[in-house]
């Protein structure tokens, strides 16, 4: 009967473990598809911030999305300005410090551009409390320049010594994004 006990416990101990999103392959966003609910006018998980003298519209849509339901999608007006997308602290499961982690996210673009001062938009990847100098960041301008349709970006870091979460986020300046498929998962 102890016996029996033991391994039922073992057992719970590696669901427990699975679930918490540190093995590798686990997604550690909770909400990465945006097929959450939308909580103070806010997709699950995450958080948007428009600066001002931004004109920007941001939405779930449910006709561009690369998985499930919904994607998110940020239009901003031009001459442009500055529209944050970040991931909230409760959005995603607790990091291993000293561990490599991978950041991956599936973006459509339309007349994306450069906002008046010239800031390019882009996906970053970074730590917290502790944050690796620099951060790792990817210029979408640079990298979907003449692309349409739906194409992955990815990244990796390791995790500082005295990090406990991901802060991940997306600076957008002009025209249309969407955003789907968004993963952090641990490094192979
Ligand atoms: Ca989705």
């Amino acid at each position: 009967m102890k016996k029996q006990l033991t391994t039922a416990l073992a057992w719970m101990a590696i669901v427990l473990i699975s679930s918490a999103g540190s093995a590798a392959g686990a997604n550690m966003l909770y909400n990465g598809g945006f097929e959450g609910p939308v909580e103070n006018g806010q997709p699950k998980g995450w958080k948007t911030t428009v600066n001002r003298n931004t004109t920007a519209e941001i939405s779930l849509d449910s006709r561009e999305r690369r998985n499930g339901q919904q994607s998110l999608k940020v239009a901003i007006t031009p001459p442009g300005g500055r529209v944050i997308v970040y991931l909230e602290e409760a959005g995603a499961a607790p990091i291993t410090p000293g561990a490599d982690y991978e950041a991956s996210c599936w973006i459509r673009t339309q007349n994306l551009d450069y906002n008046r001062f010239h800031e390019a938009p882009a996906f970053r990847l970074n730590f917290r409390p502790q944050r690796i100098r620099p951060g790792k960041v990817v210029d979408l301008i640079n990298k979907l320049q003449g692309t349409s349709g739906w194409v992955q970006i990815s990244q990796k870091a390791t995790a500082p010594e005295n990090s406990s979460r991901i802060h991940l986020d997306f600076v957008l300046t002009s025209g249309t994004v969407w955003i789907d498929d968004v993963s952090v998962q641990r490094a192979q």
